[in-house]
């Protein structure tokens, strides 16, 4: 078990799509178990696989609350099938994007399909904060970041910031 250094923006790695899956070995649950351990140590409540440096379209998402027993889930090569027209719109944040938060609009219910690590494919419906996290880290695996939701203006602002934090502060130190 390992906790990975997180990628933060702007990187281009965290810009580039994510290959599939190809078969799921020993080598890819270590690294959904070195995902999970990752996303706890930070904490955060969902991890996508290029946020530490490995370009599949794997993620890890547990939203359990702090004093309830862990209930961790994977998805390995998700697919969104549908979309509601219906939006909703939540804060979000994201571990590659320290210290920032904005209200992002996505569809409010999504249905996707996914393999998870005994390769048995699964559908499910998700509404809600669910919904919003499944979104956020399937748009990782295709390059996009939540500020790619908002306006150039919003965006640029982000980015700025980000430049000037990497700038004074070296490489892996945790503020
Ligand atoms: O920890 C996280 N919290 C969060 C809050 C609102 C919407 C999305 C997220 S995901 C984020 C962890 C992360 O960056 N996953 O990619
Ligand atoms: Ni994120």
């Amino acid at each position: 078990m390992a906790v990975l250094p997180i990628l933060t923006a702007p990187h281009h790695r965290l810009k580039l799509k994510a290959e599939p899956v190809e078969k799921i070995d020993a080598a890819i649950c270590q690294l959904i178990d070195d995902m999970l351990e990752t996303m706890y140590a930070a904490p955060g409540i969902g991890l996508a696989a290029p946020q530490v440096n490995i370009l599949k379209r794997l993620l890890v998402i547990d939203l359990t609350k702090e004093n309830e027993p862990h209930t961790p889930f994977c998805m390995i090569n998700p697919e969104l099938i549908w979309l509601s027209d219906e939006k909703s719109t939540y804060k979000e944040g994201c571990l590659s994007v320290p210290r920032h938060y904005a209200d992002v609009v996505r569809p409010a219910s999504i249905r996707v399909r996914f393999s998870d690590r005994y390769n048995k494919t699964n559908e499910i419906v998700a509404d809600d904060r669910l919904a919003t996290v499944i979104q956020h880290e399937i748009d990782h695996l295709d390059g996009i970041l939540f500020f790619d939701h908002l306006t150039d203006l919003k965006r640029n602002i982000i980015i700025r910031k980000l430049i000037k934090i990497k700038k004074t502060k070296p490489v892996g130190v945790k503020f």
